[in-house]
């Protein structure tokens, strides 16, 4: 299997690998607003909605079988001061799902919603970067369900709230919304080579 190691993508930011004010763990903690939602294999489904040609509904199985999918070497820098290196995540990249449903060009943001409630936006740009995937795999196997399984969003070049877990919907946007942090008081921006981390 190849991996795609995108784990140089601090130099893209002028910054060294560990952001500044970052500490490298070797751990893997949970942050989680509300605990671990229950979902039903059977009747999951990604949906994608707003400003699109094709509005689609994926099943796990149609998601993770039917559309082309790749496995990538990424860090994983938390706002509360602690770096993940080298995590490899399978999954699906923003573009090519951006690709599947085809986005309309009025369509500026985005707003990623999940099965706990969770929301988080990021501008169509920053979504559409092949290291933000929606991932259903980390380190080879089924993700952790606290870790976001059945999928999950990964922003390697954003803070992980920009993140959702448990994600089973992207609506494309025609103006800037705020999610569930950014409402209150978390970074709109997030990036971690400028501590972005508090509004
Ligand atoms: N659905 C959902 N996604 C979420 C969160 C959440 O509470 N619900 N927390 C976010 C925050 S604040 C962080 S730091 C990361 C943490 O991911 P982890 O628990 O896998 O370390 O998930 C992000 N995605
Ligand atoms: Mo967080």
């Amino acid at each position: 299997m190849t991996v795609r190691d995108v784990t140089d993508l601090h130099e893209e930011f002028d910054g060294e690998r560990v952001p500044p004010g970052q500490r490298e763990t070797s751990k893997f903690p949970v942050l989680s607003k509300s605990g671990t939602p229950d979902y039903d294999p059977e009747s999951f489904s990604l949906d994608v909605w707003g400003a699109v040609d094709d509005e689609r509904s994926f099943s796990l199985d149609e998601f993770e079988t039917e559309v082309e999918s790749e496995t990538q070497r990424q860090d994983f820098h938390c706002v509360t001061g602690w770096s993940k290196l080298d995590c490899e995540f399978t999954g699906v990249t923003f573009p090519t799902l951006a690709d599947l449903v085809g986005v309309h060009d009025d369509a500026v943001h985005v707003m990623f919603h999940a099965l706990d409630g969770y929301t988080t936006n990021l501008p169509l740009e920053e979504c559409m970067r092949e290291e933000v995937m929606l991932a259903w795999a980390f380190d080879g196997d089924a993700l952790p369900r606290e870790h976001g399984g059945p999928l999950r969003v990964v922003t390697p070049h954003r803070y992980a709230y920009k993140g959702a877990k448990w994600v089973d919907g992207v609506e494309f946007l025609t103006e800037p919304e705020r999610g569930y942090w950014e409402k209150r008081g978390y970074s709109n921006t997030a990036n971690p080579w400028d501590e972005e981390r508090y509004a």
